[in-house]
């Protein structure tokens, strides 16, 4: 805690060094939380009786990306969303084909667990370092993306059975890009004072208690993050 005082009045919000490292994150999650509305809004084509919800959910999304575009405004930073798209590339290649497939437990595992996991653990870890205006708003979207991570649980729960076989292979191609993005967004986590080392912890416990919540036992959880260290 005290660590975390000294940090905290160590940011200055303000230096060139801050809103460059801003310029990214800030067009990560603007562009995150747009791919999710699109991809919430896709789900509606393979799940037509839990379209109302989705739509619920891909408004909320659209909420969120104004929010994050009003964070960046608020520090004159100019979103990088070039970089973001191309942040981005791997998962959304990877939804796109899947949903083109009809693959709705890969879809439900890339959007609703990967993704929102991904986005609890930023933005938990985010609050307690962000500047009071985005705090304010990250902390009222971090309430919104568990009621997304929740959709996803409760849907892959009820088809446990047949789904097990497509959320490992879902898996197994997916987790590793996460690990790849992580990395290629640590430095500029770091000048926002958010550490790797907490963003791995807060994903892999997000990720986990998603996975055992569906039906995953705890041995089958530990074979399934151990593919994401593993290339694709
Ligand atoms: C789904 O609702 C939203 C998807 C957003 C994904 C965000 C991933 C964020 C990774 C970058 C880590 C820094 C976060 C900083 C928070 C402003
Ligand atoms: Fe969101
Ligand atoms: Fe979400």
């Amino acid at each position: 805690m005290q660590q975390l005082v000294k940090q905290i009045e160590k940011i200055d919000f303000q230096s060139e060094k801050y809103k460059d490292a801003y310029s990214r994150i800030n067009a990560i999650v603007i562009e995150g939380e747009q791919e999710a509305h699109d991809n919430y809004i896709e789900l509606t084509k393979l799940l037509p009786d839990s379209k109302e919800e989705l739509i619920r959910l891909s408004k909320m999304e659209s909420r969120h990306k104004k929010g994050f575009e009003a964070c960046g405004r608020n520090l004159q930073v100019t979103p990088d969303m070039q970089f973001a798209q191309k942040f981005f590339l791997g998962l959304h290649q990877n939804f796109q084909t899947a949903a083109a497939e009809g693959k709705v437990v890969t879809c439900l595992l890339i959007q609703a667990l990967i993704i929102e996991c991904f986005a609890i653990a930023a933005y938990n870890i985010y609050i307690p370092v962000a500047d009071d205006f985005a705090r304010k708003i990250t902390e009222g979207v971090v309430k919104e993306e568990y009621s997304h991570l929740n959709f996803g649980e409760v849907w892959l729960q009820k088809h446990f059975a047949e789904s097990k076989a497509e959320l490992e292979t879902a898996n197994r191609q997916n987790l590793p890009l996460v690990w790849k993005m992580l990395n290629q967004v640590a430095d500029d986590a770091q000048v926002l004072a958010m550490e790797k080392e907490a963003l791995v912890e807060d994903f892999m416990i997000q990720y986990g208690e998603a996975l055992s919540h569906i039906g995953f036992t705890t041995r089958d959880i530990m074979r399934l993050s151990a593919y994401g260290l593993l290339p694709v």
